[in-house]
């Protein structure tokens, strides 16, 4: 039946668009966002979901063995960071090319200052010091 063949033939040619739309891996281009420069950090583009805590409060995040959960936030330059150590190792939260670095214990929790108080608002890579090499990193964009 040619219309039924029509048919199976404008199927099979939508799906070769459909996958042509699709975006090949480390094809992407990084969509534009904030940025800014640290020293030894370099330029940093990257967009993330927004995890942000309740304004003012400290923004939660979890350390595990061995990442961060969430990896991407975004915070206030007023808000902190809630870090809590669920894992069994000792981690660390640092904000690449600043000071503002901390380390946690295992169980323990950790409150920082205002995250203002050591970058302007841009995005951010952290890292803990002790796993980076593990990939133990992440984003932070400070509003
Ligand atoms: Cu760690």
């Amino acid at each position: 039946m040619p219309t039924k063949l029509l048919l199976v033939l404008g199927l099979a040619a939508a799906l070769l668009v459909a996958c042509e739309d699709v975006p090949e891996i480390g094809d992407e281009e990084p969509e534009a966002g904030p940025t800014a420069t640290l020293p030894g950090g370099g330029p940093v583009e990257e967009e993330c979901a927004e995890v942000s805590a309740p304004e003012g409060a400290p923004a939660p995040v979890t350390m595990m063995d061995t990442f961060f959960e969430p990896n991407c936030f975004a915070v206030s330059s007023e808000q902190g960071v809630a870090l809590t150590n669920a894992g069994n190792l000792d981690h660390n939260f640092t904000i690449l090319g600043t000071d503002f670095s901390f380390d946690v214990e295992p169980g323990e929790d950790e409150e920082t200052g205002e995250v203002g108080d050591v970058v302007g608002a841009g995005t951010f890579k952290f890292f803990c010091r002790f796993h980076e090499d593990g990939g133990m990193v992440g984003t932070v964009v400070v509003e």
